[in-house]
This record gives structure tokens, C-alpha cells and sequence, in this order.
């Protein structure tokens, strides 16, 4: 099967953050199916959703996937079991480690499991700007390129780090 470019979204606010987002992406980098191309500088943002939880750190990587769609959201759903992801059951609550299928080629998906692109990348400034970080020119089917998504995104209180 041939690879195909896709872009997943690292987020965490627990036990660790930034420890957290580089060992998902090392063990993103372990999956069978999966290459990894490039990583974004990690960022520092208050939550969005619940107030009263820690601030998130977040980042993004463009894989080479030969993994269906499908197939990559089990291999992202494990990462995040295997480090213990606490689910609160609270929409947006916090949690150790969130991973995203942001893009998948040029697909555009809706079913029950997975909607592709991720319905958030065009409201959040803790995607957007990372993604922006790596490809500027990037299309996202149904709304242009991530540079014009982002004229459209302020910054609000994302803090770039300077470590990767
Ligand atoms: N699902 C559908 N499409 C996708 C996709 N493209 N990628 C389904 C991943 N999953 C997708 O996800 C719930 C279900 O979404 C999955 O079972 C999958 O079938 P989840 O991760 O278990 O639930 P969740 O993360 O609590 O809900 P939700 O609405 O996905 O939350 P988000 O959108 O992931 O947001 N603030 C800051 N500053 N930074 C953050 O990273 N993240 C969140 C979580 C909240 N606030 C944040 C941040
Ligand atoms: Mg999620």
C-alpha cells in the first residue's frame, strides 16, 4: 500500500505534559505502519473547555501512513491507552495524553468513529499554529490552505517553547 501524509495532534495536561508529548510521539514513531516525518516545536496554552485544570501542551507530527484511516485512529487509540489516559468522562476535561487524526491525505471522512479533518483544527489556535510551524501552505479540504485558517484564528495565550 502506498504511504500517505497525515497529521495528528498531540495534546496533555497531566502527570508531566511535556514528557508525555515527546514519548507518544517516540511511540508514534514504534507503530508499525506508521514514519515519521517531522515534529512541531511544542506549545504552552490555558485550557480550552473546564477552567480550573492545567495548562496543555501540545504539538504536532506529520506521519507517513500506510495504515488505513481506521486502522491509524486503533494504532492512536493504543498509544493513548498504553501511557494510562485517565478519562474523566468530562467533555474537555484534562487528560494525559489526547491524540488527534487531524489530516489524512486529502480525505474527507464522517462516520461514527472518526471525522477527518478534525472538526476542531479550524477553531484552535494549539493546532493551527503548530501545523502552520511545519507546512504553511497545507490544504485542508473545505477550507483552504492552514495560513489562510490562521488569518482567520488569533493567537490567544499560546506560548511557543523553545523546545522540541
Ligand atoms: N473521533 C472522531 N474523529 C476523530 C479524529 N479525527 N481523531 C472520535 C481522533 N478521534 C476522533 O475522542 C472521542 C472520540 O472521537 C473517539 O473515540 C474517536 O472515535 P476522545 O479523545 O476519547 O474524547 P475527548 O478528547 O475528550 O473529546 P474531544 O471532543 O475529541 O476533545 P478534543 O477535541 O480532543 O479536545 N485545551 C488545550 N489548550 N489544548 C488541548 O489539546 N484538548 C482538549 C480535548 C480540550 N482542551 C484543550 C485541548
Ligand atoms: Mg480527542
Amino acid at each position: 500500500m502506498n504511504e500517505v501524509s497525515a497529521w495528528i495532534g498531540i495534546g496533555s495536561n497531566l502527570s508531566d505534559p511535556e514528557s508525555q508529548v515527546r514519548r507518544a510521539i517516540d511511540r508514534l514513531a514504534g507503530c508499525p505502519g506508521v514514519r515519521l516525518i517531522r515534529r512541531s516545536s511544542l506549545y504552552s496554552s490555558p485550557p480550552m473547555g473546564p477552567s480550573g485544570q492545567p495548562d496543555y501542551i501540545n504539538a504536532v507530527v506529520e506521519i507517513a501512513a500506510t495504515l488505513s484511516p481506521h486502522d491509524l485512529l486503533d494504532a492512536l487509540q493504543a498509544i493513548e491507552a498504553a501511557v494510562g489516559r485517565t478519562r474523566t468522562g468530562e467533555r474537555w476535561g484534562p487528560r494525559t495524553l489526547d491524540l488527534d487524526l487531524l489530516l489524512y491525505g486529502d480525505a474527507v471522512i464522517a462516520d461514527e468513529r472518526l471525522q477527518v479533518p478534525h472538526p476542531g483544527l479550524p477553531l484552535r489556535s494549539f493546532v493551527l499554529y503548530p501545523l502552520h510551524e511545519l507546512e504553511p501552505g497545507l490544504c485542508v479540504p473545505g477550507f483552504g490552505t492552514v495560513g489562510e485558517m490562521l488569518g482567520r484564528c488569533p493567537p490567544g495565550d499560546l506560548i511557543p517553547l523553545e523546545t522540541r
